[in-house]
């Protein structure tokens, strides 16, 4: 097992060396440049990285700068995931025919793919289903803005229902989106991986242990991880973490693992839990809902959310 790294403080989390440049062109208050930088602070082993296009790839390598000080790898929109598989592959087999340059002597690199919803949920979906199918020793983890943001905010199979996207925009006859969100949580472990597990920039020491678990864990490692958009989401650029904790306490968000397909753990239980309509209100995609006409939606959203998390603890209970 490689080396696990300590988990700081927020203080020495936020003053160490990063090998993710806070110089970037993502949006003020973007929740991914939070989330990258949780990912990547939480080991100290070489990394090799690639992104999918998306806003993360698009505002962090515009030639000739770059935010990465690390291995990176710009692919594709669907193929962030075979990327670093081919990557470990080619590792793999290096190490067997001991022909791994004197350089790696000693150290465990680590294979990290980051996409977005549209690269995860819809355009990159079978590549990543591929690869947790091979069993690559991988590490993909989704930013989840649930929008195709970097494309002007087109509606992804991520979109829950009810928001106001540019493809299902709210207006006189629509409220908005119509299907619900995919689980991809539950997708993914449903294909058997060790260990699945979602995550939120606001319950930061929750995700770097989580990325640390799943570092170690030997075997493909899917993390979702919520990321506030505040473009398309339609909040102040200082609200990130406020709206990040509106969706984890309001369970709209529920932090959680599940390990080999089966053994699910709930790993934050709030202690005030808010009501799913603080979490609606607080954003301009959802403010339609709000109307009379539309305004049962939002019961509706509740009794969901109440639903999933009761079948959460079911689970945990039952130990499946
Ligand atoms: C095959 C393919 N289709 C479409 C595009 C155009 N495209 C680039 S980024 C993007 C949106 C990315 O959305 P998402 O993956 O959710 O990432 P976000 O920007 O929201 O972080 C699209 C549609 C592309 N580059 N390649
Ligand atoms: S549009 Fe959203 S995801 Fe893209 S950089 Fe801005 S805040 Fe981040
Ligand atoms: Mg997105």
């Amino acid at each position: 097992m490689s080396e696990m790294k300590k988990i700081k403080n927020l203080k020495e989390f936020s003053t160490s060396a990063d090998r993710f440049e806070g110089a970037n062109l993502l949006c003020p208050g973007c929740a991914h440049s939070i989330i990258v930088r949780e990912v990547l602070n939480a080991t100290n082993d070489p990394l090799i990285l690639a992104a999918s296009t998306g806003c993360l790839e698009v505002c962090t390598a515009v030639y000739p700068y770059t935010s990465w000080d690390a291995s990176w790898i710009h692919i594709g929109f669907e193929n962030g995931s075979t990327a670093v598989a081919g990557a470990e592959a080619m590792y793999q087999a290096l190490k067997r025919k001991g022909k791994l340059p004197a350089s790696c002597e000693g150290k465990t690199p680590k294979f990290v793919a980051f996409g977005g919803d549209g690269a995860t949920y819809d355009i990159g979906f079978q590549w990543i289903s591929g690869c947790f199918e091979r069993g690559h020793d991988m590490m993909y983890v989704c930013l989840d803005n649930e929008v195709y943001a970097n494309t002007g905010g087109q509606r992804s199979s991520s979109t829950p229902i009810g928001a106001s996207t540019t493809t299902s925009p709210a207006g006189r006859v629509s409220y908005g989106e119509k299907k619900n969100k995919k689980d991809m949580v539950q997708i993914m472990a449903a294909h058997g991986a060790p260990y699945v597990a979602q995550v939120a920039p606001n319950k930061w020491k929750d995700m770097v242990k989580k990325i640390q678990k799943g570092l170690a864990t030997e075997g493909p490692v899917y993390i979702n991880a919520m990321s506030a958009c505040t473009t398309e989401w339609k909040f102040a650029p200082d609200d990130t973490i406020a709206i990040s904790d509106l969706a984890t306490d309001s369970l709209v968000f529920p932090l959680y693992e599940i390990e080999n397909g089966t053994k699910l753990t709930i790993t934050y239980r709030p202690k005030n839990k808010v009501p799913v309509r603080d979490y609606l209100g607080a954003q301009g995609r959802f403010k339609h809902l709000f109307k009379p006409e539309y305004e049962y939606l939002i019961d509706e959203w509740q009794k969901r959310v109440d639903d999933y998390w009761e079948y959460l603890q079911r689970r945990e209970e039952a130990g499946v």
